[in-house]
């Protein structure tokens, strides 16, 4: 089939979705920044970047909103995410299109991202009659001690192309049920989903009616203007999802003015698979890690230690899944794994893998494979068996490069399994419940998530997500992420008719 008939098409697909979200053409239609879709690596919209003025009006009127809205009672504000939900269950098909077609992601990982989304939205609205503060006892009579949390401010949420649209319902679903208005720079590479996004929210917004204008508001431009949104000092809150490097400069910035950070950052995720494995189960679970989403999740699995009673057993089956895996445009075939997202990570991932030759690795797959777009890139999963733990081993890639390594030593293996930078995800396969419960107690996994006998990527919302080390440490999501988007305050109250002072202290004036 000719190229640019194709091009067009993802093109003009792209338009139409948001003529039907109501986003105007006007929007993307003019400007610096270009968006494209890695599917055929053309061209899907130009859009103007906003000056530095511009991006401070906008968090200021984003703080204007904040003083209003925090005053709105929590379960009124859970309404406003109730009509998120359903406008998004009503779009999910359209925006989970845009999702594949401007990350690339297969059709069922598209719609599972606005799914994604759609259950944060569940969780935000029960968590909006759930904001509860502990009464807590105290050592003096009469007084009462207690603590309640309190909306924070205007939340920054910096996103990644990646998850183009999900991190951001993560973050924007808590931040409103807290009483905090949002302000978000998506990707320069997902400007559209971005867009479709807030214009969905804004379908939510009019429904609802009474929302004070401004609550909801993203920042179209490069990195300085997320440097507008990071240091800005109504901003009490940055949740920044993207590389360790970016993490590297958003933190010292953040804390340099006190604000809080949610980091969410790089992922060098490791599996181990142990003699008792369901082989089957860790086949199939190891598959959907490391080569699903093209390995562009940070849950991605990258590393995997195989112990040696198994190893040519397993292996050679992995080599097979490899092989035959279907690679292809993915709004048109049934491929399972689409584009990478540009020139740049087609070039580190070739980088990764030279590095990994010479430290000893033998390559499968990684080649370029040519489905009829010249302008994107597209790759065969590589499956790389290093003889060691060490060079490119130890460092993400966002490419889909699995290193697969032997082991025999049970402390060994989980040693070599935290001996990366990251801490993000993690699994073990075994039947063995002492191998598994090792690997979630204190001195198993380090990771913020450490998984048994189900792979590294694919978490629910419902349970905090985030990890540690040079992952970040913030957690955003389900369990009690909602803290961080609150401010607590503890209060005493002396209904008593004397003022005994704690620790027993006499101040007799
Ligand atoms: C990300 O890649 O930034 O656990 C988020 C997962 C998804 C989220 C990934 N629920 O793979």
């Amino acid at each position: 089939m000719n190229v640019s008939v194709k091009t067009v098409s993802v093109t003009e697909e792209a338009a139409a979705i948001l003529d039907r979200l109501g986003v105007a053409r006007s929007r993307y239609s003019e400007g610096d920044i270009v968006a494209f879709s890695p599917i055929t690596g053309q061209q899907t919209g130009k859009l103007k970047a906003m000056s530095s003025a511009e991006a401070t009006e906008v968090i200021e009127q984003a703080h204007e909103a904040f003083l209003t809205w925090r005053l709105v009672p929590a379960p009124k504000r859970g309404e406003l995410v109730r009509l998120l939900g359903e406008e998004l269950r009503a779009a999910k098909t359209d925006l989970g299109r845009l999702v594949s077609i401007e990350a690339g992601k297969i059709p069922s990982e598209g719609l599972g991202e606005v799914q994604e989304m759609i259950d944060i939205c569940d969780f935000a609205v029960g968590l909006s009659r759930q904001l509860y503060g502990l009464t807590i006892a105290t050592e003096r009579p009469g007084h009462r001690m207690m603590e309640t949390w309190h909306p924070l401010g205007v939340i920054g949420i910096i996103s990644a192309f990646n998850f183009p649209v999900a991190v951001w319902a993560w973050n924007a679903a808590l931040a409103l049920v807290c009483g905090n208005s949002i302000v978000w720079k998506p990707s320069e590479k997902s400007l559209l989903t971005a867009l479709a996004s807030q214009a969905i929210l804004e379908r939510a917004l009019k429904r609802y009616g009474e929302a004070p204008e401004g609550l909801s508001q993203v920042l179209i431009g490069n990195r300085a203007i997320g440097e507008v949104l990071v240091d800005h000092p109504k901003v009490p809150l940055v949740s920044a999802t993207g590389s360790t490097r970016m993490g590297r400069d958003v933190g010292p910035r953040l804390a340099k003015r006190f604000a809080r950070a949610i980091l969410e950052l790089g992922g060098n995720n490791g599996g181990i698979v142990c003699p008792s494995a369901d082989l089957d189960m860790a086949l199939r679970a190891i598959a959907f890690g490391a080569m699903g989403t093209a390995g562009q999740r940070c849950t991605t699995l990258r590393r995997l230690f195989v112990h040696e009673s198994i190893y040519d057993q397993l292996v050679p089956r992995l080599k097979k899944a490899y092989e035959s895996v279907s690679v292809g445009d993915p709004l048109q075939s049934t491929a399972l794994v689409g584009p990478l997202i540009d020139k740049i990570a087609f070039e580190n991932m070739q980088k990764a893998l030279v590095e990994a030759k010479e430290h000893g690795g033998t390559v499968l797959g990684g080649q370029r494979v040519d489905v009829g777009h010249d302008l994107a890139f597209y790759v065969k999963p590589a499956l790389v068996e290093m003889p060691k733990h060490e060079g490119p081993v130890l460092e993400e890639t966002f490419a889909p490069i699995l290193y697969v390594m032997r082991y025999s030593d049970f402390d060994a293996v989980i040693a070599d399994h935290n001996a990366v930078g990251a801490g993000l995800s993690s699994s073990i396969f075994t039947l063995d419940m002492r191998e598994a419960e090792r690997f979630v107690a204190a001195d198993g996994s380090d990771c913020g998530i450490a998984n048994v006998n189900i792979g590294t990527s694919g978490a629910e919302i419902g349970g905090a997500f985030g990890g540690e080390k040079e992952t970040g440490g913030g957690r955003e999501s389900g369990s009690d992420a909602w803290r961080a988007y609150m401010r607590r305050t503890t209060n005493t109250i002396n209904y008593s008719k004397s003022l005994p002072l704690a620790q027993g202290v006499s101040f007799d004036i």
